[in-house]
């Protein structure tokens, strides 16, 4: 079996920090938290990533800050994880579910009951006290969603009036949001349909954005309505998507030079 180089990478390398992050999802693979396809998508944020200069940029924070309001102000948000979320930030996803009073589900691309519960698990030792999406009982299909991620929790997505999706693919943004949701998503690739179709996008790493949202959810959660209103309106996600796309064509230019 292959056990991954945990422990053995030097901090003076240059990508100590990027290798210790792959190697995260590696482990995480080897537990069967993620697919072999989770590492492929892996490689394409971190393309981004590296376009971006691996910093959370201002126009991220500004994002990360309207989510959590949105959340805050939620009356039933919902967290929806998938087996890279669960191997790169568990403790971090855990934290901001508790401070917004976020519903955690389990929402797989490549479904499998399985894996379901593996993740499950996995977030209860991170802290979680409840983990949506193990339960047929409570099972649900979303018709719209052209995915193993149409089958969700009555309690918890299926019931959502906000839901935050980090790291995602394809159609789902669009289906919920047809459902009268209002979606957050993390997404390193700006351009993704995921990206463009969210009312707010993060253009961040999951590894540090959301470190950054438990934060920010910590201090706004002391914020009244009013507070928070404030904060979301006049977000406008595509002027933001702008600002980030061209910070990292000009990032290009640069290094390119
Ligand atoms: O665990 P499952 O079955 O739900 O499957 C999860 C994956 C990620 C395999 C599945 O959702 C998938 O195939 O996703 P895509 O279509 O590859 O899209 C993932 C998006 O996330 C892409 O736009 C990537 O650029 C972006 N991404 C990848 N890694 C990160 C990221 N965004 C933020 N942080 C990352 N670490």
């Amino acid at each position: 079996m292959y056990r991954g180089w945990m422990g053995k990478i030097s901090p003076k390398h240059p990508r100590a920090e990027s290798l210790r992050i792959r190697e995260r999802l590696v482990e995480g693979f080897e537990k069967g938290i993620v697919v072999p396809e989770g590492l492929a998508a892996h490689g394409r944020g971190e393309a981004f990533d590296y376009f971006m200069g691996e910093e959370t940029t201002e126009q991220a924070r500004k994002a990360a800050e309207v989510a959590v309001a949105m959340l805050l102000l939620a009356k039933r948000p919902a967290i929806s994880v998938n087996g890279n979320v669960a191997a790169l930030v568990p403790d971090e996803v855990v934290r901001l579910a508790d401070s917004v009073g976020a519903k955690l589900e389990v929402n797989l691309f490549y479904g499998s009951a399985a894996r379901e519960i593996k993740i499950a698990e996995h977030l209860r030792r991170h802290g979680a006290k409840e983990v949506f999406g193990t339960n047929r009982k409570f099972s649900t299909k979303i018709d719209e969603i052209h995915s193993d991620r149409r089958k969700v929790d009555k309690r918890g997505i299926a019931a959502a009036d906000v839901v935050l999706v980090p790291l995602e693919d394809g159609d789902r943004t669009e289906a919920l949001k047809k459902l009268g949701k209002k979606v957050v998503t993390i997404d390193l690739n700006p351009m993704s349909r995921t990206a463009r179709a969210a009312d707010v996008t993060i253009v961040d790493n999951v590894v540090r954005a959301l470190p950054i949202m438990a934060g920010i959810a910590k201090k706004l959660s002391r914020w009244d309505r009013a507070k928070l209103r404030k904060t979301t309106g006049g977000f406008d996600s595509t002027k933001n998507l702008k600002a980030m796309t061209e910070l990292m064509s000009r990032r290009l230019r640069k290094i390119s030079r």
